[in-house]
């Protein structure tokens, strides 16, 4: 590699303090990061990505395997060989004057069978920096290589961080990622989407286990029993919010306490009992900046003010950052994430405002830092996990919480999920786009057959995980939101808990399960007259409108869906008609 793309020296990452230190250093006398001010924000950093490299570019993403078949209508298709060669020649020579960085990472604790082992060349410090919180790195790693020989050869250059020659290609096939022409977390951490996702589901599914996109969290009764639930949302749907909450207050004197084991990434194993168990390939938060605040996730404000890189925020004068939906008053001035100085009230040359902050820019910091974080985290074996749940964003459709049948009726739940577009993400306002358990970007194979496999992980477990479905985002005619979503969504948690239990009945409906309005515990909550029965509600005639989407859907996977997913289909409609 290193004979490919010319870099002028070659540094291994040890992991220490000391080395990383010294990459700081480096990094802001480049100008790549920007040290902030040392006493308030202690071993913090802001960067800024180019203006055209602050998203992942799902379509410059490639699975690249020997048949097209394999990777499905969900992904774009290279060969093997067209890719190598397409980009060989862009990584030619593209670290001439440069440093590469051999990062050896771990996903997941070092020597836990659960875990993966990666080595990352990268031309960025940043990466490196990023990597060093994301990931276990460094001669550890190193050392748990010798003991096994299968890595993923990860390959990343920032080259000219060209748009027109940039490339994320996944050779599963041959364990292997090649990520050039881009300086963007989600398209340069190879560890994170790139491998725990893309590569890891194709390897998953050989090796039969489940790598997810999906947060873990810990709720802790009273008497010290902890149960674990892994829960998959697409996008702008609260996943990181929900993995670190502070119980309502109306229920705080129940004495629960959450444990954050994963806001991403969930691989899950059946273990020798059984049962499911899973844990957080990550050692650290990705997060989205902009909305976070004291009300949303005063639990992230205590985890980001130390050790925490920040990606495209607005540079306060006193050497601070801040973002729309932060907390406080806004900036009366500042240095907005491209470089410019920023005031309030700015329009482009549209009349659009000009945000202080890109709408996706992120902070990275360390897991351990969360006042919630999981003291199981290092544990090779994980967490078992209780319950699974989907999410979506339905203003009408789906009510505030169902469950599913058994296992084959969740999976196909899984599999129809689909959330509205908000005014965040371009397109028709409220148009419905199916996201699988919140995979479609991230499967690495066929989703066809990512169902299939999903069906038959059921069928290798005593006790498999209950599913259920939840929706925060139903509104009323006005629009408005029916339930308060945050911390108050523990009290969802609590009943689908009480149901793993089989502690509380339910109410059979065509879609699944709904609670007695009377099992969820209300204390402290005062919704208006009728408002828990509006987010119950299951409106068959609407569900048959869906249902039309579905198959729409379906029929993407032509002759390769598997008939189980079929026979829940129909299986709906005649409930629905019924
Ligand atoms: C994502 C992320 O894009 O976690 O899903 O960054
Ligand atoms: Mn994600």
């Amino acid at each position: 590699m290193a004979r490919l793309c010319e870099p002028d020296d070659i540094v291994w990452i040890d992991g220490t303090d000391s080395q990383r230190e010294a990459l700081e250093k480096e990094a802001v006398q480049e100008g790549e990061i920007i040290r902030l001010d040392q006493d308030k924000l202690p071993g913090c950093f802001l960067h800024r990505t180019a203006k055209n490299d602050v998203a992942r570019t799902e379509h410059l993403t490639f699975i690249c395997t020997k048949k097209k078949r394999d990777v499905g209508p969900n992904n774009n298709w290279m060969s093997p060989r067209a890719a190598y060669a397409k980009a060989k020649a862009i990584f030619k020579g593209s670290m001439r004057g440069r440093t590469m960085y051999v990062i050896p990472f771990s996903m997941g604790p070092v020597g836990s069978p659960f875990s993966k082992i990666g080595v990352e060349l990268t031309d960025s410090r940043y990466v490196v920096l990023n990597m060093l919180i994301m990931t276990h790195a460094g001669e550890v790693v190193l050392r748990q290589l010798e003991q096994e020989d299968k890595f993923t050869k990860c390959l990343h250059s920032k080259a000219q961080i060209d748009i027109n020659k940039r490339l994320i290609l996944h050779f599963p096939e041959d364990n292997t990622i090649w990520s050039v022409n881009s300086g963007y977390g989600g398209n340069v951490l190879l560890g994170k989407k790139c491998l725990s996702l893309r590569v890891a589901s194709f390897l998953a599914r050989k090796e039969k286990w489940l790598a997810e996109h999906m947060l873990i969290l810990g709720i802790e009764e009273p008497n010290g029993q902890i149960e674990y639930i892994a829960g998959a949302f697409p996008s702008a749907c609260g996943k990181t919010n929900l993995t670190m909450l502070e119980p309502p207050e109306g229920l705080r004197k129940k004495g629960y306490r959450i444990w954050t084991v994963g806001d991403d990434i969930a691989w899950m194993r059946v273990d020798s009992d059984g049962a499911l168990w899973g844990l957080n390939p990550e050692t650290g938060f990705f997060g989205v900046a902009p909305g976070t605040n004291s009300e949303t996730n005063p639990n992230m404000l205590k985890t980001i003010n130390k050790n925490t890189i920040f990606t495209n925020v607005l540079q306060k004068p006193d050497g601070t950052v801040w973002w729309e939906g932060a907390d406080g008053e806004v900036p009366e001035e500042g240095i907005d994430w491209q470089g410019r100085p920023w005031k309030p009230g700015m329009v482009d040359e549209n009349g659009k405002p000009i945000t202080g902050a890109h709408p996706n820019s992120r902070f990275t910091a360390p897991i351990i830092n969360a006042p919630t974080a999981s003291f199981r985290l290092e544990q090779h074996h994980g967490v078992p996990i209780s319950a699974m749940i989907f999410g979506g964003r339905r203003q009408h459709l789906a009510p505030l919480v169902y469950e599913a049948f058994n296992w084959q009726h969740g999976v196909f739940i899984g599999a129809t999920m689909a959330s509205e577009r908000t005014s965040a993400q371009v397109g028709k306002l409220g148009e419905v786009r199916r996201d699988p358990m919140a995979m479609f970007p991230f499967c690495g194979y066929n989703m066809a057959d990512y169902f299939k496999h999903w069906l038959a992980m059921g069928k290798g477990m005593n006790k498999p995980p209950r599913i259920f479905h939840v929706n925060w985002f139903r509104t009323d005619q006005n629009g408005k939101f029916l339930w308060p979503g945050f911390r108050e969504n523990l009290r969802v948690l609590e009943w689908i808990l009480d149901r793993c239990n089989n502690k509380v009945s339910a109410v059979k409906t065509a879609i699944g399960f709904i609670p007695n309005a009377s099992d969820l515990d209300m204390t402290g909550l005062d919704l208006p007259d009728g408002t828990l029965e509006k987010l119950l509600a299951v409106d068959n005639q609407d569900w048959l409108e869906e249902s039309k989407g579905i198959k729409d859907f379906f029929k993407k996977f032509e002759g390769d869906l598997p008939p189980e997913m079929w026979q829940e289909f129909e299986a709906l409609e005649k409930r629905l008609k019924s």
